[in-house]
């Protein structure tokens, strides 16, 4: 914390090289950051909506609210937001957010030096079902080539990739972000899950999704994540793996959750962050990959110490480029997994803002 990102590695044509395009150099960045030994921390919507504040409260002004800086002081590093419903040309996401103010969100975070993250939850392209509708084990068969719904779910890769496309620099320039479809895959909750689909077919949507961005849209500064839930082994977790060539972050979704004992489900949580990020540290290695913990969270954050005794000593001693905590809601009070003025983790988040590994955004 306390500087801005780290300074981008020069570029050039030194030696005949080929120049370093967005992308490598915010891989560069990544990898710098990583070096230095920081994480940089990552918060869901953090720009358009919080806990006590509404997207239409930041409609048309300068984005600069963020429960995060005004727990902290400072933005994260990393804000991350949803293309769910841009499929169907929606004018607002499935949790409300606008495409317009996304797209000003997303650029603004870039300019001041932040790093952009995308999911995607949409509609179900078989059932006209959510994400979540797993009714139907045919639906990612059906938008393969071949399938009834192939020519419709080109379609939303289009308009995904308008989007993306459209997220432009001052100097009309495409910005690099991160793109993460398809994520919590080897679990069942999302149409295209692991007992929806066969491990082929998950490949096949995958490396569908990223030739269509890069080949036929030219959106080749694109970082693409490849997330599994927790929960799982090595094997498992390469069992749906579209291959290096579409891969640049190995990443992984692991929340906190409580039955019982609140402490033995943080010592079990622990456990299992430190289970997932040492095999994902071996697979980063051999496949030269970066690595992050792309989503997690305590919803409603219910241990004020959660962020020291918790999630810190779960990830300090991995190279991991970032973490990143889900949204908080404003339409559901307790729906939220970063602080905000007055929550009971303020304090200790502040802990973890100033802790020697953890890295946010100085507004340059
Ligand atoms: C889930 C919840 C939902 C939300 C979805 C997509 O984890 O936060 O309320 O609609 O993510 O952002």
């Amino acid at each position: 914390m306390g500087m801005a990102l780290l300074a981008l590695s020069a570029c050039g044509n030194k030696n005949g090289k080929p120049a370093q395009t967005p992308k490598d150099r915010t891989v560069a960045r990544l990898y710098g950051g990583v070096e230095a030994g920081k994480i940089l921390y990552g918060h869901q919507d953090d720009l358009v909506y919080g806990h006590t504040w509404k997207v239409e409260d930041v409609a048309g002004d300068p984005l600069e609210r963020s429960d995060v800086k005004a727990v902290t002081g400072e933005y994260p590093a990393v804000v991350g937001f949803d293309l769910g419903g841009i499929e169907l040309g929606w004018e607002a996401n499935l949790d409300g957010v606008p495409f317009d103010l996304m797209r000003r969100a997303a650029v603004t975070h870039h300019e001041r030096g932040g790093l952009v993250t995308f999911s995607w939850h949409p509609r179900n392209p078989l059932t006209g079902g959510d994400a979540w509708d797993i009714s139907s084990d045919a639906v990612v068969a059906s938008v393969l080539e071949g399938g009834e719904k192939h020519q419709e779910f080109m379609e939303w890769l289009r308009r995904a990739a308008d989007f993306l496309g459209s997220l432009k620099d001052k100097d009309g320039n495409v910005i690099p972000v991160l793109f993460r479809p398809w994520h919590e895959h080897i679990g069942s909750w999302f149409w295209w899950g692991g007992k929806l689909c066969t491990e082929q077919q998950y490949k096949d949507l995958f490396r569908l999704t990223y030739g269509y961005m890069t080949a036929t849209r030219g959106l080749t500064d694109i970082l693409w994540v490849y997330s599994p839930n927790s929960g799982i082994g090595p094997d498992e977790y390469m069992s749906r793996y579209p291959g290096d060539e579409c891969v640049d972050i190995l990443g992984i979704d692991a929340y906190q959750y409580v039955g019982g004992d609140l402490k033995e489900a943080e010592a079990s949580f622990i456990e299992e962050v430190r289970r997932d990020l040492t095999f994902m540290n071996s697979l980063a290695t051999e496949h030269h990959k970066l690595m992050c913990l792309s989503e997690t969270g305590f919803e409603g954050i219910p241990d004020p110490t959660w962020w020291t005794e918790v999630l810190y000593p779960a990830i300090e001693s991995f190279p991991i480029a970032y973490v990143l905590t889900w949204r908080n809601a404003h339409d559901k009070p307790g729906h939220f997994y970063a602080p905000w003025p007055g929550s009971a983790d303020a304090d200790d988040f502040r802990a973890f803002h100033a802790a020697e590994k953890t890295h946010f955004l100085t507004k340059q």
